[in-house]
Formats: structure tokens, sequence, C-alpha cells
């Protein structure tokens, strides 16, 4: 049994937003194609409170895309963003949100900061998607949205961590890509042993 993994689709990671991945809004109409044509759709919200650890804002000194060291490794530092009930927070107004089975949100815990759908940045601290999936019998996991160098590289390497299928539609994700972090990321999902695949293969059958 497959799911399509919507991963971030909010405001605040589209043109216009406080961490505007370049193209983000072109993503909502492949990725709503996508929906109309999976019997199980799970949706990821990036969910900060105020004053959030991975935000710049909360270092003295530190500015976006400086890196400090937390007790679990290195951390990116971000703009504020995704703010719990702001309007950046909230899914793009125009994706098909009503048929999601789930939403899972993340980043809520004020330390810790978490890209993936699975496990915050601590590699320890589960969101529950996992036993999710496994009650549900969910084997297989089609991933979009943003951005593919954070969100959905961590969502898909560790889904492929915990045993699942998990393939990525290219043309249903955009990457923040700073430091060459698109290409590291592609490498790591392959490595992991993620497929690659459009939004046409997926919705013809073509493919998973
Ligand atoms: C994300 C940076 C910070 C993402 C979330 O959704 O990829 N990136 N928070
Ligand atoms: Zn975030």
């Amino acid at each position: 049994m497959r799911a399509l993994l919507v991963i971030d689709v909010q405001n605040d990671f589209c043109p216009g937003g406080a961490l505007a991945v370049p193209g983000g809004d072109l993503v909502v109409p492949v990725i709503n194609r996508l929906v109309s044509s999976f019997d199980h759709v799970i949706l990821t919200q990036d969910w900060h409170p105020e004053g959030h650890q991975s935000f710049a804002s909360s270092h003295e000194g530190k500015k976006p895309m400086d890196t400090v060291e937390m007790p679990y490794g290195e951390q990116v530092l971000w703009p504020d963003h995704c703010v719990q009930g702001s309007v950046g927070a909230a899914f793009h107004p125009d994706l098909l949100t009503e048929t999601a089975e789930l939403i899972i949100r993340k980043g809520f815990r004020p330390e810790i900061d978490s890209y993936s759908a699975f496990y915050e940045n601590d590699q320890e601290t589960s969101t529950g998607l996992r036993g999710y999936l496994r009650d549900r019998g969910i084997t297989s996991l089609v991933l979009a949205g943003l951005a593919e160098d954070f969100c959905v590289h961590w969502s898909a390497v560790d889904g492929r961590k915990e045993g699942f299928d998990v393939a990525v539609v290219e043309d249903a994700t955009r990457a923040i890509d700073s430091d060459g972090s698109k290409a590291a990321a592609r490498d790591r999902m392959a490595e992991a042993g993620v497929t690659f695949v459009s939004a046409a293969e997926v919705v013809s059958g073509a493919s998973v």
C-alpha cells in the first residue's frame, strides 16, 4: 500500500514567504494532480514556536544561513519562519488538503529543529509517523514538496532507514540550493536507495 507524503507546502516556503524556495509555488499544481490520484495522502507542516532555536534571531550576532553548534550537532540558522498559527505557516492556499488523512507537525520543540517527517534533528525524537505508517500497513512512500535539499531529503533518507520504499517526484519538489546542498542531497538520497520519478510516471502508474 502506498501513500503520498507532501512535505511543507506552506506560504513561508513560497515566493513572498520568509524562507522562500525558488519556484516553491510551482509545485502546487503538480502536487494537486498527485493528490487526486492517491488513496492515502499525508501532509507535513513545519510548525515552530516564536523564538525557536533554529531562528538566527534567537542567537546574538548570527544571521540566516550561519551555523551554530547544538547539543545534537551543527544546525543551520534560518530567518524566522512557519511560526505556529501565522499566515506563513499555513498551507499554500491552492494546495488540495481536504483528502489528507494525517497532518504531521514538526519542529514545535523550542530547542530542536526537525527537517525529517520521521525524526527531529537529534535523530531520536520521533514524530510518530513511522508507527502510523506501520499500523496502517503502508509500505511505499511517494514524496513531494519543499525543500528538496532539507525536509524532503531528510524525510526520504529516514523513510528508507525505516524500511519503506521511497520515491521522490522530481517535478513536484524544489530546492533551496545553498552551497551545493541540492546536489549533495541528491547523492545522499540515491545512496540511501531513494528513487526519482516524474509526476506523469506516478499518475500513469508507470512507477511505484
Ligand atoms: C525547512 C529549513 C527550515 C524545509 C524547514 O521545509 O525544508 N527548511 N525549516
Ligand atoms: Zn523550519
